[in-house]
C-alpha cells in the first residue's frame, strides 16, 4: 500500500478577499501535495475556511447582512475563496467550512470531552482581546501596550469564561518542541520557547459571551468556543473526528505536515498539540511556519490596503508564471520583498529566456533537421564528448538532489537545482553548436541526433520535476516533446528512459518575454480598475471650474433653521413646504422639493441650512424664501438626497461661513 501523506493549509478567515499572502500558502501546500502524488503517497491536502468570530459577527453588520450571508459571499461568490483556489489550479481533496454542520457538532463534542476530563473548567476572563488577531494577551505579552502579533490597539476584556489548562502542558510542549523537529524552521523554536513557554504559560480562555457569531458550547448555550479552538480542530473534523461525515480519521491523522503563516505558530506549535494531549490523539508530525510576503517592507494586509490582488496577477502573467514565482522567489520559512518588477524579472530570466528557450530551440531543430522524429540509434553516440557525460551526469543526479530539497520543505532549492541544471543544458547547446553540425549533416547527423536526444531528455525530466510547480505548463511542455503519461512520472525521470523515435512538435511559446515598462503600465492600469470597480457605484456632479470671488461668496447669507412644521403641498409630489424658525423671530416659509426622499413627519424638530438672501419665489401658488441645502449624488444609477443636518444644540440663526 502507498505512503500515505496528510498536508494541511491555514483555513483562510473570510473577513475580506483574500490576496497574495493567502495565495503564497496555498500554492506551496499545493506544491507539496502535487510532489507527494508525484512520488506515489496517497495524498490528503486539505483547505478551508475559519468562518466564525466577533470580526465577522462585526462585518456583517456593517454590511447589513447575516453572518452567514456575509462569509458565503467571500467564501462560494464571484471572485471568493473557492474561485480563486480553481484559478489557481489548487489541487485540495478537501474543503471544510467551519459554519459546516458536521465540524459544528464536532465541536461541541470535542469541547465537551476536554470539560469531562477536567482539563476545561469556568472562571473569569479578564485581560485584553486582540479583535483582528481573535487573541487574548496578558498584560505583560503586550508589545508597548498592544498586540504583540499585528501591533494593534487591543481592548480590556472581563467576562465569564470556559478556560483550557494550557499550564498542565507546558513542559510536554517544551520538550516537544526543544527535543523534536516538531516546530520548523528551528528559530521559531526560540521564539515559541522564550516568549511564550518560559515566561510561564498560562491557561486559555477559550469561550465568550460577549457576541453570538460561534458554535455554542452545548451545555452553556451563553457561551460560544473561542474561534481558534474551533478553527484548529478542523485538521481532524475534516477527517470524520466525532462526525459521520468523514471516515478517514484513522487513514489520515496525524498529519505529516500544517503549512502556516508564522504568526500564528505559536497556536499550532502550544496551543494545538495541547489539545490534541487532552483528548488523548496523536500529534501533527510537523508544524513548518512560513514567512511574510511583505509590501514595501510591510506586512500584506487587508486591513492596511496594501494588498495584492492574485487575480489580477494570474490574468495578466499566467497561473503557472504565478505559481513559479511565489516559491523560486521567496525561500519558504523566510519573509519576502514582493514586487512586480521582481515577478517581471523572474518570469523574463528563469521562463521566458532558460526554460522557454532549452525548449523552444530544442524542439524547432528537432524539427527542421530531422522532420520532428530522432532517427533510430539517437540515445547513443560513437564518439561521446566530454560535455556529453557532464550533461547527462547532472541530470542524473537531479532528482535526488531536488528530492532532498522538497523533503525538506526547501521548495525553492529544488528549484535552484531544476535551473542549474536547464542552465547547464542552454550552454550544451553552444558547446555543440548543432546549426555548425547541421551544414553537413551525412558526417555529422548522427551526432547531431544524439545532440538533441540528450537535450529533449533534460528537458523531459527538468519537466517531471516541475510539474508540481507548472503543472498546465509541464502537461504542454510534455506535449511538445511527445512524452506521453509514462514519461511524465517520477520513476521515469532517469536518464535515457526516453525512447527514440518520439513525434517532437513545436508548439506555442511556452513563457513569452515581457516588456518590464510595458508590463507594469499594463498592471498598474489593472490595479487601478480593479480598486475603480470595487468603490460603491457612485457618480457626483462635476466640480465648477469657474471661481466665483470672495466678496461676491460672502453675499450668501447661510443660516442654522429649526423645522417648525413641514407639511406636503397638494398636487405636488415633489414639494413640500416647510416653517422654519431662523432666529429672526418671524418664521420663514421655504418650499424644497425632496418629497421623494422624506416624509413631511420625520423632519419636525431637525436643524438644518438654509440660504436665506434669495429672492423670493412663487412656486404652486405658494412663495418659497429661500433654499434649504442638500448633499446630491448618485448611487447605483440612482439620485440620493440628504438634507445637512445640524447638531440640535446649534440654535437657529446662527451664521455659516
Ligand atoms: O490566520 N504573507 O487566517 P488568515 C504570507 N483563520 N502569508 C500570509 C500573509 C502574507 N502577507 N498574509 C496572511 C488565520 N498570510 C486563521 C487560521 S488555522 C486553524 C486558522 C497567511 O486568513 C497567514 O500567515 O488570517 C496565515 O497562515 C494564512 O495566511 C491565513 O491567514
Amino acid at each position: 500500500m502507498s505512503e500515505k501523506f496528510y498536508i494541511t493549509t491555514p483555513i483562510y478567515y473570510p473577513s475580506d478577499k483574500l490576496h497574495i499572502g493567502h495565495t503564497y500558502c496555498t500554492v506551496a501546500t499545493d506544491v507539496m501535495a502535487r510532489y507527494k502524488r508525484l512520488r506515489g503517497c496517497d495524498v490528503m491536502f486539505l483547505t478551508g475556511t475559519d468562518e466564525h468570530g466577533q470580526k465577522i459577527e462585526d462585518k456583517a453588520k456593517e454590511a447589513g447582512v447575516s453572518p452567514k450571508e456575509f462569509v458565503d459571499n467571500i467564501v462560494e461568490g464571484p471572485r471568493g475563496v473557492k474561485d480563486l483556489w480553481k484559478l489557481m489550479n489548487i489541487s485540495n481533496d478537501r474543503f471544510i467550512r467551519t459554519t459546516d454542520d458536521y465540524h459544528v457538532s464536532a465541536i461541541q463534542k470535542i469541547f465537551r470531552k476536554m470539560y469531562e476530563n477536567g482539563d476545561i473548567y469556568k472562571g473569569v476572563y479578564k485581560g485584553k482581546y486582540c479583535k483582528p488577531c481573535e487573541s487574548f494577551w496578558t498584560e505583560s505579552q503586550l508589545v508597548d501596550g498592544k498586540c504583540p502579533d499585528c501591533g494593534r490597539e487591543v481592548q480590556d476584556a472581563e467576562e465569564e469564561a470556559y478556560f483550557f489548562r494550557l499550564s498542565k502542558y507546558a513542559g510536554r510542549i517544551q520538550d516537544l518542541l526543544e527535543n523534536t523537529d516538531f516546530l520548523e524552521p528551528r528559530s521559531r523554536v526560540h521564539e515559541m520557547v522564550n516568549n511564550f513557554i518560559k515566561p510561564g504559560l498560562e491557561d486559555l480562555c477559550v469561550s465568550r459571551t460577549s457576541f453570538t457569531w460561534g458554535i455554542p458550547v452545548d451545555f452553556d448555550p451563553g457561551h460560544v468556543v473561542y474561534v481558534w479552538v474551533d478553527a484548529l480542530s478542523n485538521y481532524i473534523t475534516a477527517l470524520g473526528f466525532d462526525n459521520d461525515r468523514y471516515d478517514d480519521f484513522e487513514k489520515y491523522w496525524p498529519a505529516d505536515v500544517h503549512f502556516v503563516g508564522k504568526e500564528i505558530v505559536r497556536f499550532h506549535s502550544i496551543i494545538w498539540p495541547a489539545m490534541l494531549m487532552s483528548l488523548g490523539l496523536p500529534l501533527p508530525k510537523k508544524v513548518f511556519g512560513h514567512g511574510w510576503l511583505l509590501l514595501d517592507g510591510g506586512k500584506m494586509s487587508k486591513s492596511k490596503g496594501n494588498v495584492v490582488d492574485p487575480y489580477i496577477l494570474a490574468e495578466m502573467f499566467g497561473v503557472d508564471a504565478l505559481r513559479f514565482f511565489l516559491l523560486r522567489t521567496f525561500p519558504f520559512g523566510s519573509d519576502g520583498n514582493f514586487s512586480n518588477e521582481l515577478l517581471i524579472q523572474t518570469i523574463n530570466t528563469d521562463l521566458a529566456n532558460d526554460l522557454g528557450n532549452l525548449l523552444s530551440r530544442t524542439t524547432a531543430m528537432t524539427e527542421k533537421y530531422f522532420g520532428g522524429r530522432l532517427p533510430d540509434g539517437c540515445r547513443s553516440c560513437a564518439a561521446p564528448e566530454s560535455f556529453d557525460a557532464e550533461l547527462t551526469g547532472v541530470v542524473s543526479a537531479l532528482p535526488e538532489r531536488y528530492a532532498s530539497a522538497m523533503e525538506s520543505y526547501a521548495m525553492h532549492k529544488a528549484l535552484d537545482e531544476v535551473f542549474k541544471v536547464i542552465q547547464r543544458a542552454n550552454k550544451y547547446i553552444d558547446e555543440n553548436a548543432p546549426w555548425a553540425l547541421a551544414k553537413d549533416m551525412e558526417a555529422n547527423g548522427a551526432r547531431l541526433a544524439h545532440v538533441l536526444y540528450n537535450l529533449l531528455e533534460t528537458a523531459r525530466i527538468c519537466g517531471v520535476l516541475l510539474s508540481p510547480f507548472m503543472p498546465e505548463s509541464c502537461g504542454k511542455l510534455f506535449d511538445q516533446i511527445g512524452a506521453g503519461d509514462s514519461l511524465r512520472t517520477w520513476d521515469s525521470a532517469v536518464f535515457g528512459s526516453m525512447p527514440e523515435g518520439l513525434k517532437v512538435s513545436k508548439g506555442e511559446n511556452l513563457f513569452p518575454r515581457i516588456d518590464m515598462e510595458k508590463g507594469l503600465a499594463e498592471l498598474e492600469a489593472a490595479e487601478a480598475a480593479a480598486k475603480k470597480a470595487a468603490l460603491p457605484d457612485v457618480e457626483f456632479e462635476p466640480q465648477l471650474t469657474e471661481n466665483v470671488d470672495f466678496d461676491t461668496f460672502c453675499k450668501s447669507d447661510f443660516r442654522v433653521v429649526k423645522v417648525k412644521d413641514c407639511q406636503p403641498v397638494k398636487k405636488s409630489n415633489k414639494l413640500l413646504r416647510f416653517t422654519l424658525d431662523d432666529g429672526t423671530g418671524t418664521d420663514r416659509q421655504i418650499l424644497s422639493g425632496i418629497a421623494m426622499w422624506y416624509k413631511p413627519e420625520e423632519l419636525i424638530g431637525k436643524t438644518l441650512v438654509a440660504i436665506v438672501n434669495l429672492p423670493a419665489r412663487k412656486m404652486m401658488g405658494l412663495e418659497s424664501n429661500g433654499m434649504l441645502l442638500s448633499a446630491i449624488h448618485t448611487e447605483k444609477g440612482e439620485e440620493k438626497l440628504n438634507l445637512i443636518m445640524l447638531s440640535d444644540s446649534i440654535p437657529a440663526g446662527a451664521k455659516l461661513c
